[in-house]
């Protein structure tokens, strides 16, 4: 029989924190990477003028661009408006986000004297963040609100490359040429990513999701060795504050079993890898959140549609599961499609109770 949940009025109780413990749920709750950003117009029009790391710091603009697809799409949950460079911005890292470019570091971090640069975060260095964080919970009611943080390999890469990188070869070099001065930067990393994870938590989140993006141009050796430990470190800083954790990155099929490892309760999946592989990877050990292509919802509803259903019909198998895109939102993505793909998740039939 399946036991009949009465709507929710917390977020803790909501289908998204539920689904993540590996609770039943009411409908598969779904939200979109992304889904604050520039396949909206009237994130556009807010963005008009305002410099991306200045808007990151402004309570008003975090507020309203973080509600606008809450509104827009009905999702299940809230991405908070930030970026995975804000905490090391505002420890005092000379860094800008270049339109059409992304982050870029002025000074690339490459000696030891380098780590002088990276102190520890303090919520005294994010009262914004603090305010923006209360702000929303305040009106987001039973919809939680879903932190972030950058994990330390994608942010060092960052700080290495300089910026972008395609091929992450500088961080490469340094990560085996100098594994101690990898491994102690990796620790200041992990220390302001779960320092920043916790302001947001303390604050009112209601689950963190830990982005490590570019994990997949990892070997597994070199993921097991140099950077697992220092994601677990990271997410190791909010275990005491009973929120779910998700652990996200791209192209990591051969790598989900350790990310799972590195202790998060949700394992994030990208398109590449099946939901169904993935589960079966995890060993029923973590519940799931993904993984439709971003690029299928510039197809016909017909297939898009077909794959949506079949995402959910995979995502069963799990101890619980998140639909999500594989990546985030490319922004030529028509808005409406999204909202089309929320409504479809939610019809869906939920897993019958165990
Ligand atoms: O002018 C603009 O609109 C800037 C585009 C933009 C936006 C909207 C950037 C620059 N960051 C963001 C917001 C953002 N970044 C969010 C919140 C919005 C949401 O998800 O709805 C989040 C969660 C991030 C996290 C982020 N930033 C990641 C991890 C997620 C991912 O996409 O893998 C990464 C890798 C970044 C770096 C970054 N920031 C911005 C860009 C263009 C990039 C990627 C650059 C690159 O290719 O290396």
């Amino acid at each position: 029989m399946q036991q009949r949940l009465e709507a929710a009025t917390t977020p803790a109780d909501s289908d998204l924190v539920r689904a993540a413990r590996g609770l039943p749920v009411r409908r598969t709750p779904v939200w979109f990477m992304r889904q604050a950003g520039r396949s909206l117009p009237e994130y556009r029009a807010l963005r008009e003028g305002n410099e991306m790391l200045a808007a990151c710091r402004t309570p008003d603009l975090v507020t309203e661009i973080t509600m606008q697809p809450v509104r827009r799409h009905g999702v299940d949950g809230a991405i908070f408006f930030s970026d995975i460079v804000v905490p090391v911005h505002a420890v005092g890292v000379d860094l800008d986000i270049v339109p059409g470019r992304g982050p870029v570091v002025a000074e690339p971090f490459r000696t030891r004297a380098d780590l002088d640069r990276l102190p520890e975060l303090t919520p005294e260095h994010v009262p914004d963040i603090t305010e923006s964080v209360r702000r929303l919970v305040a009106e987001l009611g039973p919809v939680p609100l879903i932190g972030f943080a950058g994990a330390p390999f994608t942010l060092a890469s960052y700080l290495v490359e300089g910026g972008p990188s395609k091929n992450h070869e500088r961080t490469k070099a340094l990560m085996h040429g100098d594994p101690q001065l990898w491994h102690d930067l990796c620790e200041r990393l992990a220390r302001i990513a779960g320092a920043f994870l916790r302001v947001q938590v303390e604050a009112g989140a209601s689950v963190v999701q830990l982005f490590d993006s570019w994990a997949g141009f990892l070997s597994r050796a070199d993921y097991v060795t140099h950077v697992q430990p220092h994601s677990a470190a990271a997410l190791a800083m909010v275990a005491d504050l009973d929120v779910p954790t998700i652990h996200f990155g791209v192209g990591t099929g051969e790598l989900l079993r350790d990310m799972g490892a590195a202790g998060a309760d949700v394992v994030g999946v990208d398109y590449r890898t099946s939901l169904a592989d993935a589960i079966e990877r995890l060993e029923g050990r973590h519940a799931v959140q993904g993984n439709l292509d971003p690029a299928l919802l510039f197809a016909p509803w017909e297939p898009l549609a077909a794959a949506v259903e079949r995402i959910v019909a995979e995502g069963h198998a799990a101890p619980g599961h998140i639909f999500n895109l594989g990546h985030g939102v490319l922004p030529t993505t028509d808005p409406d499609v999204l909202t089309r793909v929320v409504e479809l998740v939610h019809q869906q039939p939920v897993r019958a109770a165990r």
